[in-house]
C-alpha cells in the first residue's frame, strides 16, 4: 500500500517535469543539461568576458570532461569559427595554480597543448582554446581580448518558466 502511494507520487513528479521540457535560450547550443553561448562578434579580455557571462546568468565555460571538451572543439571546427576562445580557467591568483573560476578548484581533466602552460614572458594567466593547434588549451595574457564561451545549466531557467 505504502509502496503504491510512493509510486504514484513519483510518477506524478515525472509528469510535471516532462510537461515543461527545458531547452536552451535562442542562439545557445545545448549539450545534455548545459547550454553554451559562443561569443565571437566581440572580443573581450578576461574580466569583461567573465562579467558578460555573469550578466546573462552564466559563467565562462568550465570544461570538466573529455566528452565536453570534444563537443566544444568539434563545434568550433565544424562551424569554422575563427580565432581563440577564452575559458573559465586561470592562475591569476597564484602562478601555476590553475583553478576553475566559479568553484576555485583545480581541474581534474585538462587538455593543454604540449609545452603549455608556459607562462610566456611571465604574463600568461588565462586559458584559451588555441585555434592553430586544434583548440587544445594554451595559457595567454588575461588582458588580451579573445572570443569566449559562456555556459549555464538548464535548471537555471526554471524561475523564468515558472
Ligand atoms: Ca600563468
Ligand atoms: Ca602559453
Amino acid at each position: 500500500m505504502i509502496g503504491s502511494v510512493i509510486n504514484f507520487i513519483s510518477l506524478g513528479a515525472v509528469v510535471i517535469v516532462s510537461a515543461q521540457p527545458e531547452s536552451c535560450p535562442h542562439g545557445w547550443i545545448q549539450r545534455g543539461s548545459s547550454c553554451y553561448a559562443f561569443i565571437n562578434d566581440v572580443k573581450e579580455d578576461w574580466m569583461v568576458a567573465m562579467s558578460y557571462c555573469n550578466g546573462i546568468h552564466a559563467k565562462l565555460v568550465e570544461i570538466e570532461t573529455v566528452a565536453e571538451n570534444e563537443f566544444i572543439r568539434l563545434h568550433l571546427m565544424d562551424n569554422n569559427l575563427q580565432g581563440e576562445y577564452m575559458i573559465g580557467l586561470s592562475d591569476v591568483l597564484l602562478e601555476g595554480d590553475w583553478v576553475w573560476t566559479s568553484s576555485q578548484t583545480n581541474p581534474i581533466y585538462s587538455d593543454w597543448y604540449p609545452g603549455q602552460p608556459d607562462n610566456y614572458h611571465t604574463h600568461e594567466d588565462c586559458a584559451i582554446l588555441w585555434r592553430e593547434h586544434g583548440y587544445h588549451w594554451n595559457d595567454a595574457p588575461c588582458t588580451v581580448p579573445y572570443n569566449f564561451i559562456c555556459e549555464k545549466e538548464l535548471s537555471d531557467g526554471t524561475d523564468i518558466i515558472g
